[in-house]
């Protein structure tokens, strides 16, 4: 892979976020080890963009808008199955503010996701029905990117679908995994990095 960074590379910040971080209501293991990691990849792009997961209270994704039901179990939403997850990344919550060690400043747009009460997003691009957009290919593509480097947090659900996704809309996709940390739910990590090699997206260990 050519790793010379240029105009039309982007990094793509997933969801560093307190909530996904040590303390947080879904905290992802090791998941504060990115923030160094991210920060000096940031410094490295001359383009960043970072997601927001952002529910309000009571969101579907959350066990408990589903009595009977506990989080990490699965359900069927009228658009497909849905994990449910412990109340996380409520809007205008701590736990849903960017980790206060994560540099934001040079972050040319921040595309928040998960907003609808009745459906979640693990994408950046595209909400968890696969249809409704979030806006962001129409944003990269008018301002002309072409290659989207991801890192951030979960690797086996928003950076995955994320990375995904960019692969499907005709961006090259390459996901830096030094960046990554995983929940890793019944073999989620293992079938995301399958997945995401089988569309075409590259795994890059780190940027040297
Ligand atoms: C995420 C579960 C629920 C993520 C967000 O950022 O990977 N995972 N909401
Ligand atoms: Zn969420």
């Amino acid at each position: 892979m050519n790793t010379t960074l240029g105009d039309d590379d982007l990094l793509l910040v997933i969801d560093v976020q307190n909530d996904f971080c040590a303390g947080g209501a879904l905290a992802v293991p090791d998941a504060d080890a990115v923030v160094p990691v991210i920060n000096r990849l940031t410094e490295r792009f001359d383009h960043v963009v970072l997601t927001q997961d952002w529910h309000p209270a009571g969101h579907s994704s959350f066990a408990k808008s589903h009595p009977g039901s506990a989080a990490f179990e699965a359900i069927n939403m009228p658009y497909g199955p849905q994990t449910l997850w412990p109340d996380h990344c409520v809007q205008g919550t701590i736990g849903a503010e960017f980790h206060s060690q994560l540099e934001t400043k040079r972050a040319e747009l921040v595309i928040r996701k998960g907003f609808r009460a009745g459906i979640d997003s693990y994408s950046a691009f595209f909400e968890n029905d696969r249809r409704t957009s979030t806006g962001l290919s129409g944003y990269l593509r008018e301002r002309g990117f072409n290659r989207i480097f991801l890192a951030g947090l979960a690797t086996d659900y928003c950076v995955y679908y994320s990375a995904l996704d960019a692969r499907r809309l005709g961006f090259d996709s390459v996901v830096i995994e030094a960046g990554c940390r995983a929940i890793n739910l019944a073999g989620s990590l293992d079938a995301a990095w399958s997945a995401m090699a089988d569309l075409g997206v590259q795994r890059l260990g780190d940027l040297s």
